[in-house]
């Protein structure tokens, strides 16, 4: 595993309907994140933000180009960082930004992919009821979805079914619920986690991704139960618990694959006192730690 992780601040908003997502690498930032990797070992290096379009600036006809653009740029960063051998922590902004995220590391060779949601965001423009972008960014990853976006960065599907497990699932959609069906990708419900318990969950991910010896996390920060995680857009009651989350950040860090991070839809606006963001960069310190004992 690399020992220089890069920061990568991607202010996108445009992917669905609330404003204030786009402050999320500020608020990310201002609970420390540089500062408690730097206290694990690691070289931090920030490399600031993203140019993105003000979301009052765009026309409704124009946002999946703008997303498209900004998914391009953003896929350069990632495919940079791998070839540079950093590891890259992508930072929200709405989970649009996965398209480039993923979609630049797995430019030369696959990876494990763990989708950390409330939502499986495997919706097409044909079964979204909202139409916004980012309810559909792993369904576009996977081949399915407005065109540019699809092709962003190299053409068609950037993983495949057998590439991705779903952790924290609760909220679908009637169609995207049976597109996921069909997809064959393995989805961990809340339910399967309240059945089976975190510890088998986390296990199993792992098992399923290790083959492609690089894995990496896509953590909505609505995964998480909203009276600990507030600050997002779209909360769904019943999520992760602290320590479910803690201990998946844990598993995963266990398996020294992990190889990139995004950290996403977390909205200072709705958030209080940043809480949102603080526990954000807390697993991101489980995730990059090491076993306390
Ligand atoms: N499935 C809904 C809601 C949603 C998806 N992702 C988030 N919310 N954050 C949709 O709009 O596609
Ligand atoms: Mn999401
Ligand atoms: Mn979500």
């Amino acid at each position: 595993m690399s020992q220089h992780i890069r920061i990568i601040g991607v202010p996108i908003d445009l992917g669905q309907a609330r404003r204030g997502v786009n402050m999320g690498p500020d608020a990310i930032r201002y609970a420390n994140l540089a500062e408690s990797l730097s206290r694990l070992g690691y070289q931090v290096e920030d490399k600031g933000n993203l140019h993105i379009p003000v979301r009052d600036t765009v026309e409704e006809s124009q946002l999946s180009g703008e997303i498209a653009r900004a998914s391009v740029a953003c896929y350069e960063r990632a495919r940079e960082a791998v070839t540079d051998g950093v590891l890259p922590i992508f930072l929200g902004g709405d989970h649009t930004i996965a398209i480039g995220s993923i979609g630049g590391v797995t430019h030369e060779k696959p990876c494990g992919v763990v989708w950390i949601d409330a939502h499986a965001d495997f919706n097409t423009p044909a079964t979204s009821p909202s139409g916004n972008v980012h309810g559909m960014s792993l369904a576009t990853l996977l081949g399915e979805g407005h065109d540019e976006l699809v092709n962003c960065g190299r053409k068609g599907p950037k993983i495949g079914p057998k590439d991705v497990v779903l952790v924290g699932i609760r909220d679908l959609d009637p169609l995207e619920r049976e597109h996921l069906t069909r997809s064959g990708i393995t989805a961990f419900t809340m339910r399967d986690i309240d059945e089976m318990g975190m510890s088998f969950v986390a296990r199993e991910t792992v098992a399923q991704l290790s083959h492609h010896g690089r894995i990496h996390v896509s953590l909505d920060m609505d995964s998480l139960d909203p009276p600990g995680a507030p600050g997002v857009g779209t909360p769904v009651p019943g999520g992760l618990t602290y320590r479910e989350a803690h201990l998946l950040m844990e598993i995963l860090a266990d398996s020294n694959l992990l190889s990139s991070m995004d950290i996403v839809e977390i909205n200072p606006i709705v958030d209080t006192s940043n809480q949102t963001a603080i526990l954000a960069v807390k697993l991101a310190v489980s995730l990059f730690g090491k076993r306390i004992l």
